[in-house]
């Protein structure tokens, strides 16, 4: 039988050579093994489609290769997904989550989103290029306790101190915001008043304790 290690490194490898329908067979075979579907997203796909962005810093990738790559993690998700083991408590805490003003990068958002779902939390996703506005709305609209703020770019980083303000203004300094994405650091985070992972699984350990569940060492 094959080995989960080696199942991941090949879905790891479709995603980063655009490989559509291999991902999907590969992901298949995964679940044939009855591996862990969070970890075929966490350690398989989405860890080929970081480094399918670093092979966009290089410059060995282009934005048409990205786009092929995202279509083959996307569709090995679409078989892994559905066996992830989503937490069935009913009182379930509620984080709104989205891309911040002016961007429209959502590879990450959507990583983040699928997580913290399987790890019990209700998303309510408002996309991309969300005004700062929106997030603090559908928060206070549905009792979120987490806003997750996502941005790629520099350019529009400001917009999510933007919601930790607004937040402010309205005195609801009881909900937390949590940062992520490309250029976004635990010093800026620490700066805006904001929380700060690297990435998707580090998230739902943040997110656990900021709600106040324990988060196992
Ligand atoms: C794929 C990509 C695209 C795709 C996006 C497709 C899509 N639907 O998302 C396309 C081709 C459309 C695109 C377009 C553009 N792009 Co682009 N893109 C990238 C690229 C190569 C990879 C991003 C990615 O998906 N990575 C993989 C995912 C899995 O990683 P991630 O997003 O970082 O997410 C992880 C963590 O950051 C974290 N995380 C993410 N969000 C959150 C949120 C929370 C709350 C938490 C806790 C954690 C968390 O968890 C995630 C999973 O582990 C990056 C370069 C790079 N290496 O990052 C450039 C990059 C982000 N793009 C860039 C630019 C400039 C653009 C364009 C403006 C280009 C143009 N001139 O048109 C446009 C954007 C237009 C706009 N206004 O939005 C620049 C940004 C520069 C900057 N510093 O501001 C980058 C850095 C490339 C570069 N070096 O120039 N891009």
């Amino acid at each position: 039988m094959e080995s989960q290690e080696s199942l991941l490194k090949e879905l790891s490898n479709h995603v980063v050579d655009m490989d559509e329908e291999m991902a999907v067979e590969t992901a298949q075979r995964y679940i044939d093994g009855h591996f862990d579907a969070y970890e075929g997203i966490d350690k398989g796909l989405a860890a080929g489609m970081e480094r399918a962005g670093q092979l966009y810093e290089e410059e060995e990738y282009y934005i048409p290769e990205l786009l092929m790559c995202s279509d083959a993690m996307y569709a090995g998700m679409d078989i892994l997904t559905p066996h992830l083991k989503a937490d069935a408590s009913k009182d379930k805490h509620k984080v709104v989550m989205g891309v911040v003003e002016g961007d429209t990068h959502d590879i990450g958002k959507n990583l983040v989103k699928i997580m913290l779902e399987t790890a019990g939390f209700e998303v309510v996703d408002l996309g991309r290029d969300v005004p700062p506005e929106d997030f603090v709305a559908k928060a206070l609209e549905i009792g979120a306790e987490i806003i997750g703020l996502s941005t790629l770019m520099t350019t529009t980083m400001e917009n999510m101190e933007r919601v930790v303000q607004i937040l402010a203004e309205k005195g609801q300094t009881q909900i937390q915001v949590m940062v992520g994405g490309g250029p976004i650091s635990s010093g800026f985070a620490r700066k805006i008043g904001a929380h700060y992972s690297r990435n998707a699984s580090r998230a739902v350990e943040m997110a656990k304790s900021l709600v106040g569940e324990v988060v196992p060492c």
